[in-house]
């Protein structure tokens, strides 16, 4: 008997993003992105490592596929690299007549294959990070045509692959992008200013509506989504008193992002903290009816808690400091988390359709024999699944859970030093190798449950 049943039909998946896997940075005509540039300035990565080689699939994408097959996996979510297909950032350029990059179209093209082939359903995500160098140093996202562009990229890749990609979605984790890429500096464009904040927050939720409102122009008749990254939140004390703070994350956060693609609008307390440094977002008439263009579902990143306090400056809370243990990303080991988000989720918009597009574990457990023992990473997976499955069961509609991650892979500002892949990947010889996660997660799909 199995204990815990997941709805017939929900779908079981794994997810990577270009950057992070695919390699062949140079080659077959792809162009530069903003994390080719800010890997190799010296100082940004851990131990200066960059995605030149990565996993190398872009070489080994058929194996890849095979391996995904023979975990029984039944959805694939992948990232477009922009430039590998618009070197120069966009089809109808508004000045220059830009190049389409066919050998790299040909690469994704090739890949829906193989998966469709494979019997796994294709999911891509047109934005994990990766912008055009050329669009960069045209403003990024602080420029408004930016988000014009990102909706011609997003026009080729319907034209091309939409005959048999059924499941879209447009960006990943805006709220990353923004915080780390804008904000703080931390992370790919390495800007921290208030103001290009603002913008970038404001343009990047633009430049999803206008994709969204292309899909449906030209009668694409699958289904489109955004994902956002959460986080669930908790007070750091049981007394009341961290409760408004709690309130505030959540309105930096989800409410800020999927709030306003589900018509809500942005947060009071948002616009307010970027007022008192002067900075407003630069909203036109009719950018908040764009973003807030019908979509199929929410996708769901979620990996921990965060405990949050008050605090009298900055965004008025602060991060308290964790009290479980932590994985070797620092996360709190809070596998009760993903139920939590999803519960506050359905409740807060009215039961939206959510696919999980990440969950998953840091554990870097190194070969032995050649057997990887990450018996972290799966007691931690059964007991996001756990939650998962009652928040489902008290009524949330969550049709889908994409694993992150297939493969080891680049961990971005972490470079190869963070481990979250259910298969382990040798940097030396690119070997690939299954971990005993796999074996569980290969079980949990063939039962849609566990024990
Ligand atoms: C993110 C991304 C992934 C990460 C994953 C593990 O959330 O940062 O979508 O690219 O690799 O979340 O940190």
């Amino acid at each position: 008997m199995t204990r815990i049943r997941f709805p017939d039909g929900f779908e079981w998946g794994t997810a990577t993003a270009a950057y992070q896997i695919e390699g062949a940075a140079y080659e077959d005509g792809r162009g530069l992105s903003i994390w080719d540039v800010f890997c190799k300035q010296p100082g940004r990565v851990q131990n200066g490592d960059h995605g030149d080689v990565a996993c190398d699939h872009y070489h080994r994408m058929p194996d890849d596929v095979a391996l995904m097959k023979s975990l029984g996996i039944q959805s694939y979510r992948f990232s477009i690299s922009w430039p590998r297909v618009l070197p120069f950032g966009t089809p109808q350029h508004r000045r220059v007549q830009q190049p389409i990059n066919e050998r790299g179209i040909d690469f994704y093209s090739r890949l829906v294959d193989a998966l469709l082939a494979a019997g796994i359903t294709p999911c891509p995500t047109l934005y994990h990070w990766d912008l055009p160098q050329a669009l960069q140093d045209r403003g990024g996202w602080a420029f408004r045509d930016t988000a014009a562009h990102f909706a011609d990229y997003a026009g080729l890749m319907y034209a091309r692959l939409g005959d048999r990609v059924e499941r879209w979605i447009t960006h990943n984790e805006p709220w990353v992008v923004v915080t780390y890429g804008h904000r703080v500096g931390t992370m790919a464009p390495g800007i921290a200013e208030a103001d290009v904040a603002a913008r970038a927050t404001h343009h990047i939720l633009l430049s999803h509506g206008l994709a969204v409102e292309r899909y449906r122009a030209e009668g694409q008749g699958g289904a489109i989504g955004i994902t956002n990254s959460n986080s669930s939140y908790e007070p750091a004390e049981a007394d009341g008193s961290c409760d408004g703070a709690v309130e505030l994350a959540r309105d930096f956060d989800t409410r800020l992002y999927t709030g306003a693609v589900l018509g809500r609008g942005y947060p009071d307390s948002v616009l307010r903290h970027y007022e008192a440094r002067g900075v407003a977002f630069p909203i036109e008439d009719g950018d908040m009816a764009t973003i807030a263009a019908p979509t199929d579902f929410v996708g769901v990143n979620l990996y921990s808690r965060t405990r949050v306090r008050p605090a009298d400056s900055g965004l008025g809370f602060t991060v308290a400091p964790p009290t479980l243990p932590l994985t070797p990303m620092g996360y709190e080991r809070a596998p009760h988390a993903l139920g939590d988000f999803v519960r506050f989720l359905s409740a807060e918009y009215e039961r939206p359709k959510i696919y999980i597009t990440e969950n998953g574990v840091c554990d870097n457990t190194e070969p032995v024999d050649g057997e990887i023992d990450d018996v972290d990473r799966e007691s931690l997976l059964r007991g996001f699944l756990e939650g998962l499955h009652r928040a489902i069961e008290d009524g949330a509609d969550v049709r889908g859970y994409y694993l992150w991650s297939l493969l080891d892979n680049f961990e971005w500002s972490f470079g190869y030093s963070k481990r979250f892949g259910i298969v382990h990947t040798d940097y030396d010889t690119l070997q690939r190798t299954p971990k005993r996660s796999a074996g569980f997660y290969r079980d949990v799909i063939a039962n849609n449950g566990f024990d």
